[in-house]
């Protein structure tokens, strides 16, 4: 079934928001004919209206309006893109909150009623790259969030990363600036593996958190569906006593978090540069719908001090040891767009939209957002964007806000100012649910400062990096290591070098024997590791309680020749654990068991793609089924090799069965594995992520390597 009509049959099996409700107002009823803009039906969009003798074509006139108005509503199809997170993915969903917990926290409504369902649009982003650029860069991921709460419209315009790379918002333009291709040629894209980038980051230390968490795996996440998100500034919630708390917020997937190994990553940038927007589709349409539990971390305002970092400090996380995480409700996507434009590149987000019960803090950076993302919409779609379908709330907008480019409302009535004498659009008390802001008591110098506490960058630094794996620190060395060795500055390789020092001894020796720098040879760390940390901030805390193999992409190598039956077995146990199979076989088409000719009537399996039509990066496990032939032919095929070497590489699960283990054996040849390679035994055996077995019990097979698919 195409994706399209997939779509359609899911579309109506799934419950509607008031938001979905809401667009359909502004859906295109579809008719079998084409008309202008203005709705003049259309005899002719191919030929310009010319003169002509009927052998040759004369000059085209100007007169030829429907011509003009094609070409001209062409030539301003592009608006500005964002100048920031320009590449992104989005996807419909809904909100619920699971108990009344946060009640002690906030009154809002969207965080404290277990009987509403708010719908929510979520448009997840990489941070440098156009929007033509790859999906699966060394980046920091966007994850905003808008809830189209009864009170008006709450967006959390959060990233994958808990931290941010400087503490006020003032330096945002010089980061971007620093990170973004450089100006004299427009070169790297999708990419802080340059001069610039190392430049300023050595220079502003404060920098130093962020950069350990981007050059994690966290940089190259699988999917958007497996990242944490993060609402990344302190915000903060107001009680029905009128209490005020600090808190973080903060998204935990369902399927855990994971990332592709460094290889993988680079090459599906060039393999299949829309990897994450299709892995978001491809779930959404196979019913696999993406999962996120939402919790709060909060801090009475009485205990704002109570801390050795600055709870307002955004390059600083709060440890769950000293703030847990409360957990208080989800978040599912269950429909993707229908047109990208309105839906994706429209939406708006800002930082300033809040809703009663839910207010900001003193933090510098979210002070500064909150005067930016209005301004930045305006930029790029003008002053009423509000009123574009995926922006405009669920619930009525009153108010005397009027004009400007494209107004859609109309008002009726004479009156457009307050106070008027017929008493419209009243302001409404906080009592009964007018937005106030907390009586905040403030003193002080006016200075261009920050925070005493402000100034120290390195203790968190260093607590994320003490509380990797071994192996999670091993690809943060080989990561940082790559960047820098695409500086050709000494300069700069050198000094960020020196701020390694600051974090961890090893760290820096790790990456300076790898890059070089001829003045940073030290012995001494420029300050002692702490040698805390604290186990959520690696990403193997978020493993799912159960292994589950939900939306994963499994491909089935086969050739003619092939065991039909264990095929289907296969496939069956794949569908019912969500998962998606992929049969890779020698063309496209239909590819014939055992003792069957090629081209008979009798039943294959069609193959979705030959060796060649796709890659290994692209699957998440593997399967070698038995059959002689089938076997033989995949062993002759470099590329079939090649593929499971390259699996092999990355991590991946591979499953072989019968002969499909002499294949692996004799043909493929991987390092140091043992195999189970009699075809009358039906013990598996595991060994470095490879399961074999001779003969099957289709079933045990498929449990075994499917839960290795899961990263078991
Ligand atoms: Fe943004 N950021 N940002 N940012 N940001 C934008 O707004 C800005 C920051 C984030 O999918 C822009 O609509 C400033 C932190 C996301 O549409 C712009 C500062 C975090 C998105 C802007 C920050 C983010 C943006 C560009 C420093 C994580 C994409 C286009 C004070 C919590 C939203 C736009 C989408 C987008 C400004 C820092 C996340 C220019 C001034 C910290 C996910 O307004």
């Amino acid at each position: 079934m195409s994706l399209t009509a997939a779509l359609k049959e899911k579309v109506t099996a799934v419950a509607e928001t008031k938001k979905i409700a809401d667009l359909q107002r502004d859906i295109i009823k579809q008719e079998n004919y084409l008309t202008s803009d203005l709705g003049v039906k259309v005899s002719d969009t191919d030929n310009w209206l010319k003169v002509s003798d009927g052998k040759t074509s004369g000059p085209s006139l100007l007169e030829d309006h429907i011509a003009r108005e094609k070409i001209h509503r062409f030539d301003h199809e592009r608006i500005p893109e964002r100048v920031v997170h320009a590449r992104g993915a989005g996807a419909h969903g809904y909100f619920k909150v699971h108990n009344d917990v946060a009640k002690k926290y906030t009154f809002a409504p969207v965080l404290t009623d277990p009987s509403r369902t708010t719908p929510t649009f979520v448009r997840f982003s990489t941070v440098q790259g156009s929007r033509g650029s790859a999906d699966t860069v060394r980046d920091v991921r966007g994850f905003a969030v808008k809830f189209y709460t009864e009170e008006g419209n709450w967006d959390i315009v959060g990233n994958d990363i808990p931290v941010f790379f400087i503490q006020d918002a003032m330096k945002f333009p010089d980061i971007v600036h620093a990170v973004k291709p450089e100006p004299h040629n427009e070169v790297p894209t999708g990419q802080s593996a340059h001069n610039n980038f190392w430049d300023f980051a050595g220079l502003q230390p404060e920098s130093a958190h962020m950069i350990m968490w981007v050059m994690s795996d966290r940089g190259i996440p699988r999917s958007y569906r497996m990242m944490q998100g993060f609402g990344v500034n302190t915000y903060t919630l107001i009680n029905e006593k009128g209490e005020r708390f600090f808190v973080k917020f903060h998204w935990l997937p369902e399927l855990g978090v994971h990332s592709f190994v460094w290889d993988e990553a680079l090459k599906i940038c060039g393999q299949d540069p829309d990897f994450h927007r299709k892995d978001l589709e491809e779930a959404i349409t196979n019913g696999a719908f993406p999962k996120w539990h939402f919790g709060i971390q909060a801090i009475p305002e009485a205990r704002e001090h109570d801390f050795d970092f600055d709870i307002l400090d955004a390059t600083k996380v709060w440890p769950e040891e000293l703030v847990p995480l409360e957990i208080v409700g989800e978040m599912v996507l269950n429909r993707t767009v229908d047109e990208y434009f309105p839906e994706v590149e429209q939406v708006a987000f800002c930082t300033s939209h809040v809703v009663p019960g839910i207010g900001f803090s003193d933090d510098p950076l979210l002070q500064g957002r909150n005067f930016s993302y209005f301004d930045t919409q305006v930029s790029r779609l003008g002053i009423n964007w509000q009123e574009l379908p995926i922006n405009r709330p669920v619930c009525p907008v009153m108010n005397y806000q009027r004009d400007g480019k494209m107004r859609h409302k109309i008002h009726q009535g004479t009156i457009n100012y307050w106070p008027n004498r017929a008493e419209q659009f009243r302001p409404v008390s906080p009592k009964d649910g007018g937005y106030a802001e907390y009586p905040e008591g403030v003193a002080g110098m006016k200075a261009r400062m920050r925070g005493e506490k402000f100034k120290e960058h390195f203790n968190h630094a260093q607590l994320f990096y003490n509380s990797l794996a071994e192996y999670e620190r091993q690809h943060l060395i080989n990561a940082i290591s790559f960047e820098l060795s695409h500086c050709d500055d000494p300069v700069v390789y050198e000094s960020y070098i020196k701020v390694l020092h600051n974090v961890d001894l090893n760290l820096a020796k790790q990456v300076k024997i790898n890059v070089g720098g001829s003045d940073v040879d030290s012995k001494e760390p420029a300050r002692d590791n702490h040698g805390k940390s604290t186990p959520t901030l690696s990403q193997l805390y978020y493993a799912p309680k159960e292994p589950t193999i939900k939306s994963r992409r499994i491909a089935i190598l086969v050739a003619d020749g092939f065991d039909l039956a264990q095929v289907e077995g296969l496939r069956a146990a794949i569908k019912a654990g969500m998962a998606t199979s992929w049969i890779i076989g020698p063309r496209r088409g239909w590819i014939y068991p055992e003792d069957v000719d090629v081209g008979s009537k009798m039943r294959g399996v069609w193959a979705d793609h030959h060796f060649e039509g796709q890659r290994s990066t692209l699957f998440d496990a593997f399967i070698v089924p038995d059959g002689r032939k089938s076997a033989e032919t995949l062993a002759e095929n470099g590329r079939t090799i090649h593929w499971i070497r390259e699996a092999f590489g990355h991590c991946k699960a591979i499953g072989a069965i019968g002969e499909g283990v002499s294949f692996l054996r004799e043909a493929v040849m991987l390092p140091g594995i043992e195999y189970n390679t009699k075809l009358d035994s039906d013990e598996v055996v595991t060994s470095f992520g490879v399961v074999t077995v001779g003969k099957v019990s289709t079933s045990t097979l498929a449990a075994d390597t499917l839960k290795i698919a899961e990263g078991e």
